[in-house]
C-alpha cells in the first residue's frame, strides 16, 4: 500500500529535511505535492529521482489529491490556517510548528514515548519542540524507573533551529558581515541568551515550551521544571545540560545501563578518554546522545546529564517521519481507521 503525501514548507530547512528522511525509510509514497510561499512557487526539488515543482500554498491546495499524510513546517501562522484545512479534506497532519501542540485534543508525540498518543488523533498530531524531543527520550526511561520531581534545563542551541535565516546569520558573521536577518545580535563568537520571544513571567517563550511540552508528552503535570535557553555560535545540533532530582534512589550503573538500551538513546560517555557527546558528531544523525553521567552530589537522588541531538533531524524531520511510519503501522494493522 503506498501513501499520498503533501510537504508544506517544502523549500525551508526542515522541509528539504523530511524529503531526505522519507526518501532514505524508503516511505511508501504514491504522490507526492510539495507547497510553499509564492516567492518559490515553479522551483524544482529533486525527490526520488524525479524532479517535483513547489506550488504556492492556498486554501484549494488541498482538494482532490486525497492527501493522506500532509507534513507541515512554514512556521505557526500558516499551520494555524492551513492545518485544519488539510485535515478536513481527509489528510492527517502531522505539524512542526508550534500552533497546535497545547491544544487538548491534538497528540503531542515522541515515537519512543508516547506513540499510543497517535491514536486519539482528530486529524493533527503535533511535532514537539527540538529541545523538548531530545530531552524526554532521555528523560522517558528516567521517569518510569525513579520518578522525576524536578528538571532544571540549560540549552546550548544551533543556529539552524531558527530556520535558513538563522543559518545565514551565523555563516554571514563568520565572512565578517554585520547584517542580521534573524537575531537581535551577532550569532558569531557570541552567545545569546534569548530563543524566541519574551513573555510576561520573563522567561522566553522557548523556555516555557520546553517546560509546558515536557509535562504534556511525559504525562505528568506534577513535575517541576525550569529552563534557560541559549543560541550558541553552531550550525546544527542542539546541546543541553539536563539535571534531574528523583524520588527514588538510583544506581548509577544500572541508570547508565538503563539509557543504553532504551530506544534512540546512544551512551557516550567515557571521560578518560575525552568521550563525550558534541553537535559536531551528532549532526545528520537520527539517535539522540547522552554523556557526562553523574551523580548530583548536592540532593538526596539526582543526576546530570548532557544530551546532544541534530535539531533539524531526531528535532524535527526524522521525528515527523517516524509519527507518520507510526500513522500507517496503525493504518495497516487496524488499530487506527483511515
Ligand atoms: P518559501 O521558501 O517560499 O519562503 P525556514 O524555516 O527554513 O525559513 O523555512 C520556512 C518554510 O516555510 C519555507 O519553505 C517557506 O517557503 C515556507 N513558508 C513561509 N511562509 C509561507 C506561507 N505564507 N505559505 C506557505 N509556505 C510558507
Ligand atoms: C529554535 N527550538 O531552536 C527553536 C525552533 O517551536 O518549533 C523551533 C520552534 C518550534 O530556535
Amino acid at each position: 500500500q503506498k501513501y499520498n503525501i503533501a510537504i508544506v514548507g517544502a523549500t525551508g530547512m526542515v522541509g528539504r529535511k523530511f524529503l531526505e528522511v522519507l526518501e532514505e525509510r524508503q516511505f511508501p509514497i504514491a504522490n507526492c505535492y510539495l507547497f510553499a510561499s509564492a516567492r518559490s512557487a515553479g522551483t524544482r526539488i529533486k525527490f526520488m529521482g524525479e524532479d517535483h515543482v513547489v506550488e504556492e500554498l492556498t486554501e484549494t491546495s488541498f482538494d482532490g489529491k486525497n492527501i493522506d499524510i500532509a507534513l507541515f513546517s512554514a512556521g505557526a501562522t500558516v499551520s494555524k490556517k492551513f492545518a485544519p484545512i488539510a485535515a478536513s479534506r481527509g489528510a492527517v497532519v502531522i505539524d512542526n510548528s508550534s500552533a497546535w501542540r497545547m491544544e487538548e485534543d491534538v497528540p503531542l508525540v515522541v515515537p519512543e514515548v508516547n506513540p499510543q498518543e497517535i491514536l486519539k488523533h482528530k486529524g493533527i498530531i503535533a511535532n514537539p519542540n527540538c529541545s523538548t524531543i531530545q530531552a524526554v527520550v532521555v528523560l522517558k526511561p528516567l521517569h518510569d524507573h525513579y520518578k522525576i520531581k524536578r528538571i532544571v534545563y540549560s540549552t546550548y542551541q544551533a543556529v539552524s533551529g531558527a530556520g535558513m535565516e538563522g543559518y545565514l546569520d551565523l555563516q554571514n558573521g563568520i565572512r565578517g558581515e554585520k547584517t542580521l536577518q534573524k537575531f537581535p545580535h551577532p550569532i558569531f563568537a557570541n552567545c545569546i541568551p534569548h530563543i524566541d520571544v519574551f513573555l510576561d513571567n520573563g522567561y522566553t517563550k522557548e523556555e516555557m515550551k520546553m517546560i509546558q511540552e515536557t509535562k504534556k508528552i511525559l504525562g505528568d503535570y506534577s513535575l517541576r521544571i525550569t529552563a534557560t535557553t541559549v543560541r550558541v555560535p553552531v550550525f546544527y545540533g542542539h546541546s543541553e545540560s539536563i539535571n534531574v532530582e528523583f524520588e527514588k534512589d538510583f544506581d548509577l550503573d544500572e541508570l547508565r545501563e538503563l539509557l543504553a538500551k532504551s530506544p534512540g538513546v546512544i551512551v557516550v560517555d567515557d571521560p578518560k578518554n575525552n568521550q563525550y557527546p558534541m553537535p559536531i558528531y551528532a549532526e545528520n544523525k537520527d539517535e539522540v546522545f547522552v554523556g557526562r553521567i553523574r551523580r548530583d552530589e548536592s540532593v538526596p537522588s539526582g543526576v546530570n546529564l548532557w544530551v546532544v541531538a541534530d535539531n533539524i533531524r531526531k528535532g524535527a524531520a526524522t521525528n515527523a517521519v517516524q509519527i507518520a511510519q507510526k500513522v500507517v503501522e496503525y493504518w495497516e494493522n487496524g488499530q487506527l481507521a483511515r
